[in-house]
């Protein structure tokens, strides 16, 4: 009996379960459920105003989003000072202002610090700003040669020259073909980004980063409400916000929060949390981002919180292979950006990332933006390949993989020129 017994407990943590096994990417396969109507309050009652909107059915959504799914912050955490480490009003080639700025936070004895690179247009007194993280350090996104590569964790990369842990001089530009930095700077735009492992190393270890920061004593990891990684992310993009407002070569009040795939998901959350963003970009943000979860298509809430445990809060787990108890649904997300600016962006290959899910999200958020006299995304039929909409809530779907391509920023540049700047 106690073999019998033994054998089935290990088959079970042998086997994945069939939900981690089977990936559904047929939309035939797609459960049938109930889409959660932004403008009914959880007691069932109809959201008709702004008013009530802003008072009563954001708050609790905003609040259902950080108990369970991506966690709260302990307590607040902001700038003790910040130093700029170097500065070229000639840079790339005479185009640019360049400023590295180093953000200081200091907290229970212990330091944080994070590097903000900064490309201005020359001839611009105060820009627009795109605002988004980098997946391996900011010398990645430019072949400049006076970037600073960050000696912060990252994970190891043999494409990236990435060994023991550490940044190189190899992977210098690597990164450049997905910013379209020059096109950006044309266009009257400034781009800011970070390398988001300063901020909080993408292991699923809370041993340093920002978390660190905030523990009580004794505590070694975040509690089940409080923040995952993504929130320590979208986090360091709202402190990002916080310098912006101190530093006159740039307009605060336009800043658009841009970012990729998990980068992605960490925009639209700190598009959520801090309403001074003046837009918000998903590229690919797929399950946790911009794709509706109860779809179950693609990556789903099980598998996500199986392969990367420390992006959400543990509540989220409650979630897992069980998007049917959800409450709520991503489009809920995107909803707590209106009435700013927001596009969402698929690719045909990135079927992982749920376009569809991620277009029908945009759709139904667009609810909440006609509160407001917006417009959204008024159709449910999916545009066709490389044919975008753009309306105050945007979405394209484009030819190629997961990435960030030239067309991406293209489209991003050409609705940010008519609904943000
Ligand atoms: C994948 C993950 C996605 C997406 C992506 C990325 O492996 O399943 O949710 O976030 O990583 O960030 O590159």
């Amino acid at each position: 009996m106690k073999l019998l017994i033994c054998l089935i407990s290990s088959f079970f943590i042998l086997c994945p379960s069939p939900m981690l096994s089977q990936t559904n990417y047929d939309e035939n396969r797609v459960p049938s459920f109930e889409v959660p109507d932004p403008l009914l309050t959880f007691n069932g009652k109809k959201i008709e105003s702004v008013k009530k909107w802003e008072k009563v059915g954001r708050p609790e959504l905003l609040h259902f989003f950080k108990d369970n799914i991506y966690g709260k912050l302990p307590k607040s955490l902001k700038i003790d000072s910040y130093t700029i480490l170097e500065q070229d009003n000639n840079a790339l080639n005479g185009k640019a202002k360049r400023k590295q700025v180093e953000l200081t936070f200091k907290n229970n004895g212990k330091t944080l610090r994070y590097t903000i690179l900064l490309y201005l247009p020359k001839n611009i007194e105060k820009a627009p700003v795109f605002l988004g993280y980098n997946f391996y350090g900011n010398h990645t996104i430019t072949d400049d040669k006076a970037v600073i590569i960050s000696s912060a964790w990252a994970n190891n990369n043999e494409s990236f020259g990435i060994e023991n842990n550490t940044l190189t001089e190899e992977s210098r530009g690597k990164r450049a073909y997905r910013w379209a930095v020059e096109k950006i700077l044309d266009a009257g735009y400034g781009l800011a980004t970070i390398y988001y492992g300063e901020v909080a190393p993408d292991k699923n270890a809370f041993s340093d980063g920002t978390h660190n920061l905030l523990y009580q004593r004794g505590q070694n990891k975040p509690k089940p409400d409080e923040w995952g990684s993504i929130a320590a992310w979208s986090w360091g993009m709202v402190r990002a916000l916080d310098y912006f407002e101190q530093d006159p070569n740039l307009d605060a009040s336009k800043v658009i929060a841009f970012g990729h795939s998990r980068l992605g998901k960490t925009s639209l959350w700190a598009g959520a949390t801090d309403t001074r963003f003046a837009g918000v970009i998903s590229n690919d943000s797929g399950c946790g981002g911009a794709a509706m979860s109860k779809r179950k298509f693609g990556e789903t809430v099980g598998s996500i919180n199986s392969s990367f445990p420390h992006w959400f809060c543990d509540n989220f787990n409650q979630y897992n292979d069980n998007e049917e108890a959800l409450p709520v649904d991503q489009h809920q997300l995107l909803a707590l950006i209106a009435p700013r600016p927001l596009y969402v962006a698929s690719a045909v290959e990135d079927q992982w990332a749920d376009p569809r899910g991620e277009f029908l999200a945009a759709h139904y958020a667009s609810k909440v933006y006609h509160l407001y006299g917006k417009k959204g995304i008024e159709t449910m039929d999916m545009p066709k390949v490389n044919e975008p909409i753009h309306n105050t809530v945007s979405y394209h779907i484009r030819t190629g993989k997961h990435d960030v391509t030239d067309y991406d920023w293209e489209n991003y540049i050409e609705w940010a020129n008519t609904f943000v700047k």
